[in-house]
């Protein structure tokens, strides 16, 4: 096992992986710039090192300086949470280099799954249902106009290099996909400085419903059911819970194993999760995160798994805690992001938290990095805190969650509370009746 985690990131998910490391008895080191001297993951770490200015380039981003940091504490082993160089293979190899572990993937794995086309190519290999489209890349018109005719339109044209949205363009005629393919290639490659790009059916009203899997690196590998994580603004997801409503048992257990077999296949090791777009019953993969993700605690709150105690296991050599057998899911779990962000506009609202005060009781835990008199630097994403729900079944779950939000108190700052207050009293969300659109077409038909 580690004697000493360095941990890579700042705000909730940095006291998150903290804790998982203190109960490990493993001493922890944090990283943080300049503006986040007051932070709590500085507060709670047993050392800290300032490693830059305010602008993450300068500083959460700046892998000399991290690497500089492990010298100097003698840390073994590095958590990079999510965002910032949690996706980086460099970062990984560079860690390799200097026999520190970093607890995750293989730089090899997170470079394939981060090319898109070859992270697809990769997963219908290894039997993952993927979305009927290109190959490969496609670079002529001729080809690109035979394949949609083949798959029919619409169709989606989509960058290699983006991911999570970027570089997109629908093609509802033959007429469109001329302009679309030559603006998705330019755009790519003026966003990305990487061109390549491929071409898929257009799902017109799919549910976003991603699988949790850990694997040890060793040819063995578990998943942990699904998260659905449609209600989505601008490809920043909202509201999400465990298990989809739209699936049953014998539906998750059959993606569930076809998931954790590709990946014990692949000899992954670390966490990762394997994203599908849902519609009519099948699924379709679109891309695979190879990281923790701000959506992990619903599957820990249906599962009792602490995910970053297995993160750690596997990266430490110790292997899965658990076999699949032994997993069950229990109840339904409701995650809501909190934002400091205007509840209508989602204009960014940084400043000082004069007051905060978290809802508690059975079935509650709140993931936030923020405290009473705390100021929010302007400098990073506006995430402050996370309010995750378990009950028993959906409805009691929903119940407990209409209350806690009633609890809960932010004052000085304006949040996304509201919105989550308005979403739980809705007869669709209620009905667990919505797709990746229904939140976008609400905010619009609600002003
Ligand atoms: C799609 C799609 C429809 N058809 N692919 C957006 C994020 C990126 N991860 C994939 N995305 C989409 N890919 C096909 N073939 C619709 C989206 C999409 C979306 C997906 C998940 C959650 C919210 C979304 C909002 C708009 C579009």
């Amino acid at each position: 096992m580690f004697q000493k985690i360095l941990i890579a990131n700042r705000g909730e998910i940095a006291l998150r992986v903290l804790r998982a490391a203190k109960e490990l008895g493993i001493q922890t080191v944090v990283v943080h710039s300049t503006a986040d001297a007051d932070a709590m993951h500085v507060r709670l770490a047993d050392e800290s090192v300032c490693i830059g200015p305010p602008p993450a380039r300068d500083s959460y981003l700046n892998i000399h300086q991290i690497v500089a940091a492990c010298e100097i504490t003698g840390a073994d082993a590095v958590h990079p949470g999510y965002g910032f160089l949690s996706e980086n293979a460099k970062f990984a190899d560079i860690l390799a280099a200097h026999k520190i572990t970093f607890i995750g993937p293989s730089g090899d794995h997170i470079r394939t799954m981060g090319d898109k086309i070859e992270a697809k190519r990769t997963a219908k290999r290894l039997g993952i249902p993927v979305v009927p489209g290109s190959e490969g890349a496609v670079t002529e018109e001729s080809e690109a106009k035979r394949i949609a005719a083949d798959i029919g339109y619409p169709v989606i044209i989509k960058a290699s290099a983006g991911g999570g949205g970027r570089g997109m363009k629908v093609a509802r005629t033959e007429e469109d996909l001329e302009i679309a393919l030559d603006t998705a290639r330019s755009e790519a490659g003026a966003a990305f400085g990487d061109d390549a790009v491929y071409i898929e059916k257009y799902l017109e009203k799919p549910r976003h419903i991603e699988v949790q899997v850990v694997g040890d690196g060793a040819g063995n590998a578990i998943h942990l059911g699904e998260r659905d994580c449609s209600l989505q603004r601008r490809h920043q997801k909202v509201w999400e819970e465990a298990n989809s409503p739209a699936l049953n048992d014998e539906e998750r257990a059959k993606i569930g194993e076809t998931c954790s077999k590709a990946i014990a296949d692949m000899s992954y090791s670390g966490a990762g999760t394997i994203e599908f777009l849902y519609e009519n019953g099948e699924f379709y993969f679109i891309e695979m995160n190879t990281r923790l993700q701000v959506e992990h605690p619903v599957t820990e709150a249906i599962t009792g798994i602490d995910l970053v105690h297995e993160q750690i296991r596997v990266a430490s050599g110790g292997g899965l805690s658990v076999r699949q057998n032994e997993i069950r899911f229990q109840g339904h779990a409701i995650e809501c992001r909190i934002n400091a962000e205007d509840p209508r506009t989602f204009t960014p609202s940084p400043g000082t938290i004069t007051h905060f005060h978290t809802p508690g009781g059975l079935g509650i835990r709140v993931d936030s990095g923020v405290y009473s008199g705390y100021r929010i630097p302007p400098y990073y994403d506006s995430l402050i805190g996370k309010l995750i729900v378990h009950g028993r079944n959906r409805v009691e779950c929903l119940m407990r969650l209409r209350r806690a939000l009633d609890e809960f108190v932010v004052d000085g700052i304006k949040t996304t509370l509201p919105l989550f207050r308005d979403l739980v009293g809705n007869p669709d969300i209620a009905n667990g009746d919505y797709d990746i659109h229904w939140l976008e077409k609400h905010l619009a038909q609600n002003p």
